[in-house]
């Protein structure tokens, strides 16, 4: 069980560098049945401790998975955030269970709505630079991913491959 998880992480390395050798930005990263689309953040003003990471998850499958969260060697901690807004005044918190993707679902975690707290940065993230993460599904494990980081403020990540010419 563990050495097929390792397996299928280990094929989902090589895929996401195969993406990755053909644009700077073509960025897809994929895990059994569990696809990961664009995952960005933004640049962080100097002694910034906190960012958000952003990114698309679509569970081609036909059972549910759970996103259980994930690490990164930029930050202390990565969390799931849910933003809400109260009587006016928007708050975040932390989805301790995870998010379930249903079979055939896309989850978009996105700035202002459901999005991975990085916690505890390393080091100022600067628009152009990447940092890698490990992000945890409950079904089909640990899958390795580069989140890109955007101009400080963008409210959509501005790199994309559609509509580049191909
Ligand atoms: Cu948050």
């Amino acid at each position: 069980m563990r050495l097929s998880i390792l397996i299928a992480a280990a094929a989902a390395t090589v895929l996401a560098c195969a993406a990755i050798g053909t644009s700077a930005y073509a960025h897809e990263f994929k895990l059994g049945s569990v696809e990961i689309d664009h995952p960005w953040s933004r640049a962080t003003p100097p002694g910034a401790k906190v960012g958000g990471g952003y990114l698309k998850i679509t569970n081609k499958g036909t059972e549910p998975d759970r996103f259980i969260g994930g690490a990164s060697p930029a930050v202390a901690k990565l969390e799931i955030h849910e933003s809400t807004t109260t009587d006016g005044v928007a708050r975040m918190r932390q989805v301790k269970d995870g998010l379930v993707i249903e079979p055939g679902a896309t989850v978009d975690l996105a700035p202002g709505g459901t999005h991975l707290m990085l916690v505890g940065l390393t080091g100022p993230l600067k628009k152009g630079e990447k940092f890698k993460a490990t992000l945890v599904f409950e079904r089909a494990g640990s899958v390795d991913v580069e989140f890109a980081v955007d101009a400080m403020g963008v409210a959509a990540p501005v790199h994309s491959e559609h509509g580049a010419a191909e």
